[in-house]
């Protein structure tokens, strides 16, 4: 097969070498290869990459910290959870992404996030390189005072690795404005410094960005408009799927509401709400983020239908929005979505679609969003607010939700012409990689060995 085989029989051998050295961890392996399976036609242009071992460079983290997190609740017992911050790759900037607290946290999910963001980050166009962290701390049903006595256990510990030009964290599952409150309090305290842009999220009275709440959940709709664009087609009209309802998923259903679709259903992780005259974004707010009670107290008020026994991706529509955790969408949740007309899915969340269901729905002829390029309006805002307090200066609701909606019609078009370039035309997620891939590696091969 010549040059093009033996190519290909490389990648395999690198991808294959990459598995050994991280056996067991499941959900970065899975990350890797869904990146690195898209990257033959950008290899053929670069073949010295694989002699300059780029691919094994990136998917090893420049730094991985782990530390104990001791902390107290409030009857007096003391718990011990483990913390994590994964410095995956600065060539573009120092370490950026979010802190993530739920149970099934480890090694494996922090690094999948981490090495997801290097290449969404990329795609942004700002200077920001990727990281993530987390920890195994359960937040649910924990107290304020909880909460806080374990957000200042863990910033106790990292703050040392973290700074506005060294590693800026952020939120992500469990981890909000009153945690990124918290953690910038106990950082402040122990560097004695006021350093706003050492963390994003930050309430926007002190230091925050208007529309970073907002921006994944919004940033996602502007997305999906992209998609429908580019069909001559537009939102109005059109019926949604959105699992989860958390930040991501709350503010994806008040754009897409506010653009004239209509959201269907949203879940948590105890099942989903059924209306069918559209979710009352309102009343989810009030639930979720007011009470932070559960979804099921939705179908309760409003006399709807709450269902815990199958999955939500049976629900008919145009166009589903997964926006709850990695790999809650599967093959046989793709069948029934092909089989019912679904036309886009497009990824709030962080690989919710397991390769499979991304195969399915390939064959299906439903367009697909990557989660790299369409949640990429929260870390986008994030390095707005880097910029908003480096400059000591604040932009309005509508300027930065101007700036994000250009971000976002940027990284479609980014996204769009790379896979055309690269003989995949229509392919979001080949274009996403590649284009993010290429900026990451050029970086770093003008920077040295590193
Ligand atoms: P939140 O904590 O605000 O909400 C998470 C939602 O997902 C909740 O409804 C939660 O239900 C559900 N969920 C979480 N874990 C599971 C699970 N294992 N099984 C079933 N349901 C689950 O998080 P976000 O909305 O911030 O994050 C959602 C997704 O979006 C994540 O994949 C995150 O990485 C990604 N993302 C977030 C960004 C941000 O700016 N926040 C930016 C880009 C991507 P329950 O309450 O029952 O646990
Ligand atoms: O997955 C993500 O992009 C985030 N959780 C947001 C990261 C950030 O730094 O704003």
């Amino acid at each position: 097969m010549g040059k093009k085989g033996s190519q290909e029989d490389q990648l395999r051998d690198i991808i294959s070498n990459i598995e050994e050295l991280n056996e067991g961890q499941t959900e970065f392996l899975q990350a890797v290869r869904e990146v690195y399976n898209t990257l033959n036609p950008l290899l053929e242009e670069e073949p010295e990459w694989i002699n300059k071992k780029i691919l094994q460079r990136i998917s090893e983290p420049e730094r991985q910290i782990i530390f104990r997190v001791p902390w107290q609740d409030d009857d007096g017992e003391i718990h011990i959870n483990r913390g994590y911050r994964v410095e995956f790759n600065s060539a573009l900037g120092p370490y950026k992404g979010g802190l993530r607290f739920h149970p099934s946290v480890n090694l494996s999910i922090i690094k999948f996030l981490g090495f997801e963001q290097i290449f969404k980050n990329a795609l942004t166009g700002k200077q920001i390189g990727g990281g993530k962290g987390g920890s195994d701390f359960n937040p649910k049903g924990r107290s304020d005072d909880e909460i806080m006595r374990f957000c200042q256990s863990f910033m106790t510990e990292l703050y040392r690795h973290l700074g506005e030009n060294r590693d800026i964290p952020a939120g992500d599952i469990g981890v909000g404005t009153r945690e990124i409150g918290y953690l910038f309090g106990q950082y402040k305290r122990i560097a004695n410094r006021y350093e706003s842009g050492m963390i994003t999220g930050k309430d926007p009275q002190w230091g925050g960005t208007l529309v970073r709440n907002e921006a994944t959940g919004y940033g996602l709709a502007y997305f999906v408009r992209e998609i429908l664009n580019e069909q001559d087609d537009e939102i109005d009209g059109k019926t949604f799927v959105v699992s989860g309802s958390g930040n991501v998923a709350i503010y994806a259903i008040e754009k897409i509401e506010e653009l004239g679709g209509t959201v269907i259903a949203c879940s948590d992780s105890d099942g989903f709400v059924h209306d069918k005259d559209g979710i009352d974004i309102d009343l989810v707010k009030k639930i979720k983020q007011e009470e932070r009670g559960r979804i099921k107290e939705y179908a309760e008020e409003k006399g709807v239908d709450f269902h815990d026994d199958k999955s939500i991706w049976t629900l008919e529509c145009n166009i589903a929005l997964p926006c709850a955790t990695q790999n809650e969408l599967q093959k046989e949740d793709a069948e029934t979505l092909v089989k019912n007309g679904c036309k886009i899915v497009a990824e709030g969340a962080n690989m919710p679609v397991t390769h499979d269901a991304y195969e399915t729905l390939r064959d299906g002829d439903v367009l697909f969003g990557p989660g790299k390029a369409a949640n990429a309006g929260g870390v986008a805002v994030s390095a707005l607010e880097m910029h908003q307090n480096a400059s000591m200066d604040s932009m309005t609701f509508e300027e930065t939700d101007e700036r994000l909606q250009e971000i976002m019609k940027t990284i479609h078009k980014t996204c769009s012409e790379t896979a055309e370039e690269y003989g995949r035309k229509g392919d979001y997620a080949s274009g996403a990689n590649i284009a993010g891939f290429k900026k990451v590696s050029r970086a770093m091969i003008a920077q040295g060995l590193i």
